[in-house]
């Protein structure tokens, strides 16, 4: 009887410790929201440290959006990223920001991708 309770003690931390870390996962991954720069720009900042920070962003169609990438190492793997939905494939100089331009003109997820297609980070557009 004593070893039934201990066994139903581990599963139950166990599937608790399961469903926290998959809470924090799911949390750590929430789209953020933009906050509006001065020409009414849809704004965020990225960093760029052996992956993208945050890496899921979400903006309204038909109005402009600003990425700022912080690239904040010089890793090899990170030195490019492509937003192929938008035509859009640029250089991160290392340890300085870049700033990418563009109107999403339809709603969806759009990836985006270091030049290797390792890292990756999506523009939701609703
Ligand atoms: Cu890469």
């Amino acid at each position: 009887m004593s070893v039934s309770t201990n066994d139903w003690i581990v599963v139950a931390s166990a599937v608790g410790a399961i469903a926290l870390v998959n809470w924090y996962f799911l949390f750590g991954k929430r789209a953020i929201a933009a906050s509006i720069g001065a020409q009414g720009a849809q704004e965020f900042t990225i960093r760029v440290h052996g992956g993208y920070e945050p890496a899921i962003v979400e903006v309204t169609a038909g109005r402009p959006v600003r990425l700022t990438f912080d690239r904040m190492e010089d890793n090899p793997c990170s030195e490019e990223v492509v937003l192929a939905a938008f035509g859009i494939r640029r250089d991160l100089p290392a340890f300085s920001k870049t700033t990418i331009d563009f109107t999403p003109d339809r709603a969806g997820r759009f990836d985006f991708t270091c030049g290797m297609g390792m890292l990756h980070g999506a523009v939701v557009v609703k």
